[in-house]
């Protein structure tokens, strides 16, 4: 084993990024120790910007992390690279069926809902950005709850949480930030009620993270 792989990786993230929360819940099912450098997405225009973090993720985007001597961007890939080399809890099932079921759901959050609603987008949008954001993650949710009526178990398929259920939390935590009622879809509800009772989940929550503002610190 080389030194690299023995030190706790660095999560670079913020701690209201729903793509950095994915992160922060895949190492909390498998059980791995990071530690968390804070990106401020917002203060000085955005420290995303910053020649010191554009080389970290040239995208300029959270989360990045540093792993086994490398970085990493791009949550769904740091994801399945933890799944692929850590133990613990599988986070895409065996089944290729339904493997595919959870790369479809996410890649519908990851790839269909969020990159709409992210705040460099919001931004360029202007005055009607929260029209906007609505309007996508509803787009979004109205195609995911038929899917999920037909895969989901306890969870989104099955009855194993898997890197879909990682992707649908902070999803469905953006959608009422943006006051979508997201009772209008009983199916991503009902799931999204189970998985906030769990406690990977509730560890790295928005609301406790290191760079919480103290007035909003659960
Ligand atoms: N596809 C990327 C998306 C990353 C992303 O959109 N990050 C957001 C926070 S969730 C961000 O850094 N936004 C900063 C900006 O828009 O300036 C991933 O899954 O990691």
């Amino acid at each position: 084993m080389s030194l690299a792989s023995l030190a706790k990786p660095i999560l670079h993230g913020y701690f209201r990024s729903s793509c950095s929360w994915r992160v922060r819940i895949a190492f909390a099912l498998k059980g791995i120790e990071y530690d968390q450098v804070p990106v401020n997405l917002i203060q000085d225009g955005g420290q995303q910007h910053t020649e010191q973090f554009k080389t970290l993720n040239p995208m300029q985007q959270v989360p990045a992390v540093e792993i086994d001597g490398f970085t990493f961007s791009q949550s769904l890939a740091v994801i399945q690279y933890i799944d692929e080399t850590r133990p613990g809890p599988r986070l895409l099932p065996a089944d290729s069926k339904k493997r595919a079921q959870v790369r479809m759901i996410s890649d519908l959050i990851a790839s269909g809902i969020q990159p709409l609603q992210n705040l460099h987008v919001i931004q360029k949008i202007g005055a009607d950005k929260v029209h906007w954001a609505q309007y996508f993650i509803e787009r979004g949710f109205q195609a995911l709850e038929p899917i999920l009526k037909q895969t989901a178990g306890k969870y989104c398929v099955g009855d194993e949480i898997s890197m879909a259920d990682i992707c649908l939390v902070p999803q469905v935590y953006n959608a009422e930030r943006f006051k979508v009622d997201v009772g209008q879809y009983p199916t991503i509800k009902k799931i999204n009620q189970t998985l906030v009772e769990i406690e990977a989940f509730k560890v790295s929550h928005p609301s406790c993270q290191p760079d919480t503002p103290a007035d909003i610190h659960a």
